[in-house]
């Protein structure tokens, strides 16, 4: 019989694929379709993640190219962070040449894989012609003003010596209580104040929420962590205003809480202002006691100020009751939420209630339970919706009725706020694209100027801190504004910068004068198909968001939104657990043959779902390229008989051709490669029975196996390329045309309509299928029509009770 061996033929088809330019995508597109994978870290490995993610890519793009589409599928590197610099100091290299060794070894395994890229547009982002766009791009978005420079008090992890993002600390257990702690090493992270440069996302961050609701080929999951990360806040502004004489230069003397309990504002029994409030600041100015609180809290770790307060001796009005309360400033009132400043309610507000005991303030109740809720107060602060009391002419109203009148006083707006965080980019690293600023004592930060980008990377050498900071030749240098002596930033970028539009740049990798072209990326934005794991719900899926939104604010681009469709694939598991080398059970991508892995992979579930890699089905996978490829070996070798007339019973295959052609196509439409193998398996199967029963029609036969091996050449290229050459076709298998239906399918809608309503009797059906002889394939059909019964009811979500039936009905065995 006869033996597919792929490992000895990816090499020559690789090489086939290359010279031909198979995957080369035109500049000028007439069908763009945009296929893209996450771009990889450049670790050293392909795991069994980046496989996956890429058969995805890789068996749409083929479809779609098949298809007749103009695809671009690139690929590229995401070759600056951390991890490159600990592995550079572990073995005691460069970051750089350590990337470039990996960033070799990984192209090597995904050309194997048979993944087909556009390598002419390979980008890297350590490259200085990448990161200078970077550099570029932050001078841009300088003079927008999406540039902030600010003293922060940061996350700090002493054992990475860097500043993480707040959604690089991650929460853990511990046996007491919940600790923060660093995403990479664990260690427990603490707080420092540094300068720190930031990307102002909180300017788009109503667009950013709001867009969600759009973006329909995104999954719903994705979308809902967005929308809690943004964390939309309706609620209102209430003015209050300051009693002193001093700081009536502030705003007015007056001063901004931002609640959503409008309903409680009749309980509020003093003011807390935050200890980086403006107000705070000219008080501490005056006040020796207030400035030694606020440098005390700059000093404290998160948590360790706790219910802390001073008291600043003034007095606000209350806009309703017109009292004096007075002015407090507190650690637990936070600087960049709302207003950084609150209005107390300690009968309502369990922060409130806590700093209240603490400071010993009133406690006074404006809200009354209603039906069973009970209140415990002043003990307990009551912080459910009720009923107003003590609130003037607002008594009896309920808490939302409230909230609607209370809006309409004049010292009251309504107000939106969120939860999310400008996007803090600086970091004390070597590894990552230098922040392109000079610091002048005469002129302060000054952005360098286009002709002097890039800033360079210098040599690397190995300290504990930051090599850039370290390093005199590149920290000296001269204002490019007035000439004098300056120092350059030594903070570089978040890595996230580089991934926040490298999609642009594979649309004109080369373009010396401008990170991409604007022209060509309106032709081909947004990115018709992005996939990727779903741990990147939040900052990545979100700072491309904010990305491609800043980028059309500067008229750089048309697209407000990157990416139309977004898949997010599983995990693949084993023994239960997810695959990875820290856990031992990680399986190389190539230990079992890039192809079997690639089918086995795509043919095990849903791209979204997890899976469990088990060696059963990698060896069903490759028996069934085994199977495929004797049926179509025997064939082209002459070694079974065929007929030249044609037979009636020929025409059910003809339409089963058809049918498969359809709903493989409808499949590959929908990333449902698992139903794709599944048809294909169906079909095999049939045609393994049509060959059987009689020597077969020839030209239907090999119509069937022809369309067979261009059906499963997007998740088997290489098995496609073999099939493809058995047969004696021209060309490649990659680049046929998309078989297509000889008959209108519409039928088979109609059919499959048919066995929706009468899955009960699958015989019956088979009597309603129009072909020329019923009972003389009478069991190959109902073999057939029982499985895509099953296939059906699993569509429709029918009662799996019924599916069950129809499996278990003797009448179809
Ligand atoms: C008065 C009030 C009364 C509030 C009440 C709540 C309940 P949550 O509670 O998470 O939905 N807030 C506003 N700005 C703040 C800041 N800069 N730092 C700390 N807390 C701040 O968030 C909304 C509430 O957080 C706001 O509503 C405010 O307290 C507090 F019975 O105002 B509330
Ligand atoms: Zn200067």
């Amino acid at each position: 019989s006869h033996r597919y061996n792929p490992s000895q033929v990816t090499e020559y088809w690789q090489h086939v694929w290359e010279e031909e330019g198979v995957y080369d995508c035109p500049d000028d597109a007439e069908d763009p379709t945009y296929v893209l994978g996450m771009f990889p870290y450049t670790s050293g490995a392909l795991h069994m993640g980046h496989v996956r993610n890429y058969a995805i890519t890789d068996a749409y793009a083929r479809y779609r190219r098949m298809c007749g589409d103009d695809v671009l599928h690139p690929m590229g590197w995401d070759a600056f962070g951390l991890p490159a610099e600990n592995a550079a100091f572990e073995r005691d290299t460069d970051p750089e040449s350590w990337t470039r060794t990996c960033i070799e070894r990984m192209r090597d395994e995904l050309e194997r894989m048979g993944f087909g890229y556009d390598w002419s547009r390979e980008i890297t982002t350590c490259d200085p012609e990448y990161y200078r766009w970077n550099q570029w791009l932050f001078t841009q978005f300088y003079d927008e003003g999406l540039v902030d420079y600010r003293g922060a008090a940061v996350n700090w992890c002493p054992d990475c010596e860097t500043v993480l993002a707040d959604a690089q600390v991650n929460e853990v257990e511990t046996e007491s209580g919940t600790a923060e702690v660093c995403w990479r090493c664990e260690t427990p992270v603490g707080r420092r104040e540094l300068d720190q440069w930031f990307f102002t996302i909180t300017d788009y961050a109503a667009e950013l929420h709001a867009g969600l609701d759009d973006l329909e080929g995104w999954p719903e999951g994705v979308r809902d962590i967005q929308r809690n990360w943004i964390g939309r806040q309706e609620g209102a502004r209430v003015t209050f205003e300051i009693d002193a004489p001093a700081v009536d230069a502030l705003d007015g003397g007056t001063v901004d809480v931002f609640t959503t309990r409008l309903d409680t504002v009749f309980g509020a029994t003093y003011l807390a202002l935050s200890p980086g409030h403006d107000l705070a600041d000219a008080i501490a100015a005056e006040d020796e006691a207030v400035a030694e609180y606020v440098d005390q809290v700059r000093a404290a770790d998160p948590g360790e100020a706790g219910m802390s307060g001073v008291d600043t001796g003034l007095t606000a009005t209350h806009p309703l009751t017109g009292e004096a309360i007075p002015v407090y400033v507190a650690a637990y009132v936070l600087d960049d939420v709302g207003t950084g400043a609150v209005m107390g309610v300690p009968a309502h507000n369990e922060r409130d209630h806590a700093f209240a005991t603490e400071q010993d303030l009133p406690v006074e109740q404006v809200i009354e339970p209603i039906g069973d809720a009970t209140a415990d107060l002043p003990a307990e602060p009551y912080t459910d919706d009720g009923m107003l009391t003590a609130s003037g002419e607002y008594d009896g109203l309920a808490s939302a009725a409230a909230h609607e009148q209370l809006q309409a006083h004049e010292a009251v707006e309504s107000d939106v706020t969120y939860r999310l965080r400008d996007w803090l980019i600086s970091r004390q690293r070597y590894w990552g694209t230098p922040i392109p600023i000079v610091h002048c004592d005469e002129c302060g930060p000054v952005p360098v100027p286009e002709e002097d980008l890039p800033v360079e990377l210098p040599e690397y050498v190995q300290t504990t801190g930051n090599p850039l900071a370290e390093n005199e030749a590149f920290v000296e240098t001269t204002c490019p504004e007035c000439g004098g002596p300056a120092e350059r930033e030594t903070d570089t970028m978040d890595t996230f910068v580089d991934s926040s539009w490298y999609f642009l740049r594979y649309l004109s990798p080369d373009l010396a004068d401008a990170p991409f072209d604007t022209e060509v990326a309106d032709e081909w934005l947004p990115v018709d198909v992005y996939v990727g794991g779903e741990e990147h719900a939040i900052l990545h899926l979100l700072y491309i968001r904010f990305f491609t939104r800043a980028l059309a604010d500067l008229g750089l681009l048309d697209a407000r939104e990157p990416v139309e469709r977004l898949v997010n694939q599983g995990t693949v598991l084993k023994d239960g657990t997810k695959m990875s080398k820290s856990k031992g059970n990680a399986i190389a991508p190539h230990e079992y043959g890039a192809e079997t892995t690639r089918l086995f992979v795509l043919s095990a579930a849903h791209p979204q779902q997890d899976f469990e890699w088990t060696v059963k089905n990698v060896r069903t996978a490759y028996e069934f390229q085994q199977e495929l490829y004797g049926m179509v070996a025997e064939f082209s070798n002459d070694e079974i008989e065929t007929r030249t007339e044609s037979e009636p019973h020929d025409a059910y295959l003809e339409r089963e051709i058809d049918r498969t052609i359809a709903a493989v196509s409808t499949e590959y439409d929908r990333f449902r490669f698992h139903q794709v193998v599944g048809e294909l398996r169906r079909f095999a199967r049939l045609l393994r029975r049509y060959r059987d029963y009689e020597s077969p029609y020839r030209y239907a036969y090999s119509r069937a196996l022809r369309t067979l091996a261009a059906l499963v050449a997007p998740i088997a290229p290489y098995l496609g390329e073999e099939l493809w050459h058995l047969l004696g076709e021209e060309g490649l298998a990659a680049s046929a045309d998309w078989p297509t239906a000889l008959h209108d399918v519409d039928d088979f809608r109609i059919e499959r309509e048919l066995v929706r309503n009468t899955l009960d009797d699958v015989r019956d059906i088979t009597d309603v299928v129009d072909i020329a002889d019923p009972e003389q394939i009478e069991i190959v059909v109902a073999q057939d029509w029982k499985y895509r019964a099953y296939q059906i009811a699993r569509e429709a979500d029918d009662d799996t009770a019924v599916v069950g039936q129809i499996m278990d009905d003797e009448t179809v065995r």
